[in-house]
């Protein structure tokens, strides 16, 4: 199949999950093309069947919002046209299940009818969507889609209450390569991280207000008072400096390692003994599953859709939204003894490779079958 792929480029987990999408559509065979305004993030290294094309967003002195939805959609008319596309399929509903509808109207006039596939990823719906200057697009964009997945039963659940929805949503969960995680630890780099053999606490994200991240360095902090131990906190975004202002308060700047974005989660992820994600809302955590399939536990709250991959006294434990007492205790719970830790590591690998790609990517196939 010949299958154009619009998500955004970024380290976010839309981002992250089309590219990986791609990427193991082609190794099937397929024929992938990206299109959107950056290479994205993931997609590193030549693969033949694989192809990109950059959406130009040309400026004018009269733009003070350059139309990128415009220019996406006429980019998506081309690349469809040009490489006689199948299908389409767009990941984050804004502003891309809207570029794309407008994209098969314009090749409806020309005789060719394109299927499009939306899949939402959360925050195009729980948050973004929901803002009354989107919310009719929006609505409107996925009603006229020819297929609708959610990531999770929780944000398909979210998407029915918030939004006018006539069509039917399908739930295909995200996934993961345990292949790539199952990496051994980098001894050098653990000894630099944790020099005496202190635990390694881990948080990813893209520091926004909903991750919570005060909470995540609050629970740290409980477990450091009774358990020695660091927090490596990977990303970036608007919520850094506050939070580097509260390690500084609490006199934890020589334990808390702020590293930045990190492309090689694989090798860091390996050197973690717990993975700590307390966001007020979350569709699916994909950061949360990465961490499994590394093997390691996770404590998350039971926000969306965690409570779908995040099994309790299994996998790690859940606290309510805000809970930081419950879930630093938590914490202690799964890393105070060797033996304890060890099973949750071999339990949260072995529950990871239930998402693994092999078992998802098909379900993807099928549903593109359905318009050949
Ligand atoms: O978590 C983010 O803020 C990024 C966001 C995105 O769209 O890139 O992530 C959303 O999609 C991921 C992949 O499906 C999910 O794993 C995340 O849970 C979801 N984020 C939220 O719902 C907050």
């Amino acid at each position: 199949m010949r299958i154009g792929i619009v998500c955004y480029p970024t380290f976010g987990g839309s981002g992250v999950l089309a590219t990986e999408l791609g990427k193991a559509l082609a190794q099937k065979g397929h024929q992938v093309h990206f299109i959107t305004y950056r290479q994205p993030v993931r997609l590193d290294g030549f693969i033949p069947n694989i192809f990109y094309h950059e959406v130009q967003v040309p400026t004018y002195p009269l733009f003070d919002y350059p139309p990128y939805e415009t220019a996406l959609a006429s980019t998506l008319v081309d690349v469809i046209k040009n490489n006689n596309l199948d299908l389409l399929h767009v990941h984050y509903a804004i502003p891309h299940a809207s570029a794309a509808y407008m994209a098969k109207q314009i090749l409806k006039k020309e005789g060719k009818n394109i299927p499009v596939i939306t899949t939402l990823h959360g925050t195009d719906i729980t948050l973004v969507g929901r803002d009354k200057t989107y919310a009719p697009v929006v609505t409107f964009s996925i009603n006229e889609s020819d297929v609708i997945t959610a990531v999770s039963e929780s944000l398909r659940n979210d998407t029915y209450r918030h939004f006018s929805i006539t069509k039917e949503i399908e739930v295909i969960k995200n996934f993961v390569d345990v292949s790539r995680f199952s990496r051994k630890p980098i001894d050098a780099f653990k000894k630099m991280i944790a020099p005496n053999g202190e635990r390694v606490l881990m948080h990813a994200s893209n520091f926004r207000k909903l991750k919570r991240i005060p909470d995540v360095i609050h629970i740290f902090k409980e477990v450091n008072d009774k358990i020695p131990s660091r927090l490596m906190l990977v990303g970036d975004g608007p919520e850094r400096p506050p939070a580097e202002d509260l390690c500084r308060e609490l006199n934890l700047c020589d334990e808390i390692r702020f590293v930045g974005k990190q492309e090689q989660m694989e090798d860091i992820l390996a050197i973690a003994d717990l993975f700590l994600l307390p966001s007020e809302t979350e569709s699916f955590g994909l950061a949360a599953l990465e961490a499994m399939a590394a093997g390691v536990p996770v404590v998350t709250t039971n926000a969306g859709g965690l409570s779908e991959i995040n099994i309790p006294g299994e996998t790690g434990y859940m606290g309510d939204v805000g809970d930081v007492k419950t879930m630093g205790q938590q914490a202690i719970k799964i890393l105070r003894d060797d033996e304890v830790l060890k099973k949750f590591k071999v339990r949260a690998a072995t529950h990871a490779r239930k998402y693994d790609i092999s078992n998802i990517v098909p379900q993807y196939e099928k549903l593109y079958e359905r318009f050949l």
